[in-house]
């Protein structure tokens, strides 16, 4: 026993059972939890008061990794990053501090010794579901890689009540429930209200003249709102290091407004409190798709305030003035969602601290970087200047003024270009006046970057090509990663073993190292071993998926995946179109030798997107008629997998062996899937799109399935003009496929209910479908031919991993580190919380 907080008359005393690790006593906290938290007797707990009794044993354990991170923060003065996202999925807690922790082998002990079922356990947690897809996971990886290579760093966000949408299938419809996953307690967050603080909304500005007569303006708000952070934990793998996720949840000020309580409006008074905290009640289910709503810009600004406020506080806290601040912190802007923050700190600077303009701006640029993570139009966040001058009064000033002194500088640089004014302006006014936040979030920061090599070179040369050309030193590329932790030594113990047994343990932390698989790749024993372990893990996805929609699965077939967002530039319908043109040809010839294929999506829509949903619809009446066929001999299966998640996603990758990367090329940022299937062993067949281009450069072409347009030749296309009608025209196995559909063959005679889908692409076809189809399914051919090969195929999977070290999220760290951030490590020393050896 040692005192933590070492103070003449308090000591606070640790006891053994909430960081020892000897097997008794693990039992002995797990039963200690479940009687004083859950406060249950064993004999009437449920699996999840166990799972709570386990999950607070674990959290016990990295309490005192936390507080030496913080303590080591403030006294050391470090250089902080913080990640501003509206997102962060972070997926499942406990399995990955225990294996950040490196105590997984010991907790899973002690709870069978308790004669528990560790598993069910481990499957009792909710996710936290606070994010769409890509975007957010990224956030959840790259906050893994900070903690594990030991920098210091904040991820600030919004503790959503309600998380993503679960995901249901009824009659093959995506039908939307409600995600409580606070409803059962979250045992790996601690609430910090003694950090609250308020955030104005609403009202107007006005102007006054200071004691030093200077003119100040000062915002008089009509809204306050309280934010209180929650933080959670974020343990590196194998470092001391345990960083915070800091997320914000609205509350009203006071929980009654006694004014209105007197007069007798109880329900006024209840009523402003349920407005106040609607601010953080849900995630935005729409994923790359802008609402322009009003709750939203609410949201962003609200998180954003608390954030920063936070920053400025623990800056003054260790007796530092503002002027140092940029040296400091370091901020980067998941996109542009949290753009407003650029205007947010000038304000806070000028209107709060009385710091002047110019003084403001430089510690503002120099403290932003902007990362930007779609070209697609209807992505690019801009909001009318009716509702933000409603809202952000004096924000909207703060950003006029920002303009002018950015428009008086390009117009030095490009006299009487009023185009280019025009186009670079903070403020579109080509129609409805509205506030760009790409504009705003490339201003004001000193770095901005695209997330693969192809993504940020068309950023350049199209979304942000006069800003390119304006300040070419702010841009560079830092291509997406995925941290190995997770979608490796959690999701795939089997082939961590093997891999370890192979070339040691130390890849888990420097990924290159995968490269001394190539030296097995012709050691038949460990083809065999690895061949063995693809096969198992499919049979796991096998059952999982008879579990969940009761359709059995061949684990022999090829298991063909693609799960992601549903969206038409991903293109899960050019996948439906492969399947009903292969289900065409083996009705045609039944007696045609094909390589058997288990087609698996999984994947949510936008619950406004119309023709996502029908493209859900699509793929599950195809499977309903292809699984049941009996001329197909179960040679083919289709199977919509519902509610893909984290937790659902983590045995999915390891089980495929083909990953379906099929955007149309220039439309996919990066995509971060498409390198867990190949970390996983699966090939890929896929378009020049995102970081599929570097994939393929790192894997060999020789091990990748490449079709369709470049991204220049799809340019070129649209400008000749594209009818997507000649390709139907001429392309009989095309016009079969687009036929039957129409036929009402998948829709129980039903010839309307997917002609949206079809008369789009017949006279539309915005992603190019059509003119990538032969080129799909002749690649398509290629795949199922390599599968008859199984040492062949085996020998490409083993050189997918081996070749996947670039993709790891600890990789993009490290650039993000050198060249935007300039923050280095800071290991941190544990004190021995039991120096007697107690
Ligand atoms: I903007 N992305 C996303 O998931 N949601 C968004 O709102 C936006 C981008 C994704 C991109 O689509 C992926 O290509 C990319 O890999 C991912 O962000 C992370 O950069």
């Amino acid at each position: 026993m040692a005192s933590l907080i070492p103070s003449e008359k308090i000591s606070i005393v640790v006891e053994d059972d909430r960081t020892g690790l000897s097997i008794t006593t693990l039992k002995r906290a797990i039963a200690d939890n479940l009687f004083y938290n859950q406060g249950k007797f064993p004999t009437i707990a449920s699996k999840n008061d166990y799972y709570l009794a386990l999950a607070y044993t674990v959290r016990d354990r990295l309490v005192h990794h936390w507080l030496n991170t913080v303590q080591t923060y403030l006294k050391q003065e470090v250089k902080v990053v913080c990640y501003l996202s509206a997102e962060f999925l972070m997926g499942p807690h406990l399995n990955n501090n225990l294996i950040n922790l490196g105590i997984e082998s010991r907790i899973r002990q002690a709870v069978e010794e308790l004669g528990l079922d560790f598993q069910e356990l481990v499957d009792q947690e909710e996710e936290p579901g606070l994010g769409n897809g890509g975007l957010g996971r990224l956030a959840a990886c790259y906050l893994d890689s900070m903690a594990t290579l030991e920098i210091p760093a904040i991820g600030y966000g919004i503790r959503y009540e309600f998380g993503i949408f679960d995901q249901e299938i009824r009659d093959g419809w995506q039908v939307e429930i409600t995600d409580k996953w606070l409803q059962y307690g979250n045992p790996w967050e601690i609430a910090r209200p003694e950090y609250s603080v308020q955030v104005n909304l609403g009202g107007h500005t006005e102007t006054y003249v200071d004691r030093d007569g200077n003119y100040r303006v000062r915002w008089l708000p009509d809204r306050v709102i309280k934010g209180i952070p929650y933080d959670t934990p974020i343990v590196g793998y194998q470092v001391n290091t345990a960083n915070t996720l800091r997320l914000w949840k609205a509350e009203a000020i006071e929980s009654f407004n006694f004014q209105t309580f007197n007069i007798g409006n109880y329900y006024g008074a209840v009523n402003e409190k349920i407005y106040s905290e609607n601010i953080t009640k849900v995630l935005y289910p729409n994923d790359e798709q802008l609402q322009g709503k009003q709750l939203r810009l609410e949201q962003q600004y609200f998180f954003v305030s608390c954030s920063l406020q936070d920053m400025i506080r623990l800056h003054l806290s260790t007796g530092n003035s503002l002027d140092t601040f940029d040296g400091k912190f370091a901020i980067q802007l998941n996109d542009t969602h949290p753009a407003i923050a650029i205007a947010e700190l000038m304000r806070l600077l000028i209107d709060e601290r009385f710091m002047d303009w110019e003084q403001a701006w430089s510690i503002t640029e120099k403290s932003f970087g902007y990362t930007n993570h779609t070209l697609l139009p209807e992505a690019l966040e801009k909001w009318s200047l009716e509702l933000f001058n409603r809202l952000l009064p004096r924000h909207l000033e703060i950003i006029y003024e920002i303009n002018r002194r950015f428009l008086d500088r390009v117009r030095i640089k490009y006299p009487q270009d009023n185009d280019k004014l025009a186009r670079l302006s903070l403020i579109d006014e080509t129609g409805a006046r509205y506030v760009r936040m790409a504009h705003l979030a490339c201003v004001g920061s000193h770095a901005i970057n695209g997330v693969a090599e192809l993504h940020t070179h068309l950023l350049q040369q199209t979304v942000l090509k006069d800003f390119y050309q304006l300040f070419p030193e702010k841009f560079s590329n830092k291509t997406n990663g995925v941290t190995p932790r997770r979608w490796m030594v959690l999701s795939n113990p089997r082939l961590t073993k093997l891999i370890c047994s192979k070339i040691g343990d130390s890849w888990i932390k420097n990924l290159d190292e995968l490269r001394k698989l190539e030296q097995f790749v012709d050691d038949s024993a460990f083809c065999q071993q690895w061949q063995q372990i693809k096969q198992e893990v499919k049979q796991d996805l096998a059952i999982r998926i008879r579990q969940r929609t009761g359709i059995i699965v061949n684990p022999n077939s090829l298991f063909d995946i693609q799960a992601k967002r549903i969206h038409e530039y991903k293109r899960q319908h050019l996948n439906a179109l492969h399947i009903i043109t292969l289900y065409n040809c083996l009705k045609q010839n039944p007696n045609l030798d094909v390589i058997p294929r288990t087609f698996i999506f999984g994947g949510k829509a936008a619950p406004g997107y119309w023709m996502a949903k029908l493209m859900i619809k699509l793929i599950n009446s195809v499977g309903e008629i292809v699984n049941q066929d009996p001329d197909i001999c179960d040679r083919m299966k289709v199977v919509f997998f519902p509610d893909y998640n984290v937790t659902n996603a983590q045995p999915i990758y390891p089980a495929a062996d083909l990953s379906e990367q099929i955007s149309t090329a220039g439309k996919e940022a990066s995509g971060t899937g498409n390198m867990k299937f190949s970390l996983n062993g699966a090939l890929t067949i896929g378009t020049l799109d995102g970081a599929n281009v570097e994939i393929r450069e790192e894997v060999g072409a020789e091990n990748f399935f490449l079709f369709g347009l470049t991204a220049a030749e799809v340019q070129q296309l649209k400008t000749k003009g594209y009818n997507p009608r000649d390709y139907y025209n001429s392309n009989p196995q095309l016009k079969a496929a687009i036929d039957l559909i129409n036929s009402g063959f998948f829709s129980h005679g039903d010839t309307e209910l997917f002609k949206p889908l079809t008369e789009s692409l017949l006279n539309y076809d915005p992603y190019l479908l059509f003119a990538d189809y032969q080129s799909y399914i002749d690649c398509q051919k290629k795949v199922s031919q390599a599968f008859r090969d199984r040492a062949n195929w085996t020998k490409m999977s083993i050189l997918n991993v081996a070749r996947m070290g670039k993709f790891s999220s600890d990789r993009a760290i490290k650039e993000y580190c050198r060249d935007i951030w300039n923050v280095a490590p800071v290991p941190i020393e544990l004190e021995d919380l039991c120096p007697d050896g107690q």
